[in-house]
């Protein structure tokens, strides 16, 4: 019987194919959403690799450099100024913290990103909810504290899958059931990436949804009851943050519903967007970059403090950083870290 990704290694160690694509196959193969499928295919063309390649090869230049500096440390010749040594270096990190940024956002979308709904009781979350999802899902009802559990649904919004929660009203003074579905809410509503705070436009605010973190959008809803100028004045009396995105709803209607999702999707891009068209890395090849990176920051610590003085210890640290970004892309990985990634894949493949 074939080993757990045995057919991929052996293309591997045949030259048919790179690392970095088998392992873009493996995550092909776990993909659970169409975000994942459509980066590992990404990440299974060559040019991928090329960003990685690129580095790689600045430093093992800058890593000749310095090699050179060492055979001539007792003649007064200088092979590359101090200066033009820490501008390359800290280009290099620049470029490399830009890539985990966007990595890292790949990594978060490709993970699904949370949307909670909170507000106070019969403020209209369960019937936004049911709005957003266009669909029957959460029951609805005139009584306060009808939610209790949170519930959620996924949610396509763009290139991204959304765990929609619909939670408890924030309120104090109740019964212990609610109100461990209350101090639910306020973790979830931490955690999560987008946070809609539903207001009921008709009444006043309750001062128990003022204490949120950022992330928030203001949902006012009901505002099929509320003139215009209704809402606008809602916003100043109840004390709203002008930098918060106010968007007048009627869930019941189904009014403002396109408006609220494109604010949604605004917030996420501002947190996620340089993920979507990237390199979506492995936790290992993450960890590649990281380490570079790491290696890097030795570098411009030595660069900073003993400048040229000791060129060894500068090679030692930028070959450190090169070997981690060519495991990265796969010329040099050890056997041991092989053997983990294809025994991660399915029996052959
Ligand atoms: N007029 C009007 N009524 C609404 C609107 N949205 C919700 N409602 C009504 O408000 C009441 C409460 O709605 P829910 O969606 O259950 O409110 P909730 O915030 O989930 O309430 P809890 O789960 O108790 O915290 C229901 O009677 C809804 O029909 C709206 O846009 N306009
Ligand atoms: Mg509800």
């Amino acid at each position: 019987m074939a080993l757990p990704g045995e057919f991929s290694f052996r293309a591997v160690r045949n030259g048919k194919l790179s690392l970095a694509g088998a392992e873009a196959v493996g995550q092909l193969i776990s993909a659970q959403s169409l975000f994942e499928v459509q980066a590992a295919r990404r990440n299974l063309g060559k040019s991928r690799c090329q960003e990685f390649e690129a580095l790689a090869a600045k430093l093992r230049h800058l890593l000749a450099q310095s090699e050179l500096s060492i055979d001539f440390i007792d003649q007064d010749v200088e092979i590359i100024s101090l200066q033009a040594m820490k501008d390359e270096i800290s280009g290099l990190a620049t470029a490399m913290e830009r890539l985990l940024t966007q990595m890292r956002a790949a990594q978060r979308i490709a993970r699904g990103l949370s949307v909670t709904l909170v507000g106070a009781p019969n403020a209209g979350k369960s019937t936004l909810f049911n709005a957003l999802l266009a669909e029957d899902r959460a029951i609805v009802s005139p009584e306060a504290g009808t939610t209790r559990d949170i519930i959620t649904e996924e949610l396509r919004l763009g290139p991204y899958f959304i765990r929609l929660a619909d939670t408890a009203g924030l309120r104090t003074g109740i019964g212990d059931i609610e109100k461990e579905g209350i101090s639910r809410a306020r973790d979830l509503a931490a955690d999560s990436d987008a946070v809609i705070l539903v207001v009921d436009g008709t009444r006043p605010l309750e001062p128990v949804a003022r204490s949120l973190r950022q992330n928030i959008i203001v949902a006012l809803n009901k505002c099929d009851l509320l003139s215009p100028a209704m809402s606008d004045e809602y916003v100043k009396i109840a004390g709203i943050s002008s930098e918060a995105t106010v968007i007048p709803v009627s869930a019941a209607r189904g009014v403002g519903i396109d408006a609220l999702m494109n604010a949604i999707r605004a917030m996420l891009d501002a947190q996620f967007g340089s993920g979507i068209e990237s390199f979506l890395p492995t936790e290992f090849q993450l960890q590649m970059l990281v380490a570079s990176r790491g290696s890097l920051a030795q570098v411009e610590q030595l660069l900073n403090t003993v400048g040229l003085a000791q060129p060894e210890l500068i090679s030692a640290a930028l070959g450190t950083s090169v070997r981690a970004l060519s495991d990265l892309v796969g010329e040099t990985t050890p056997d041991t870290v092989l053997a983990k990634i294809f025994s991660e894949f399915c029996i052959g493949k």
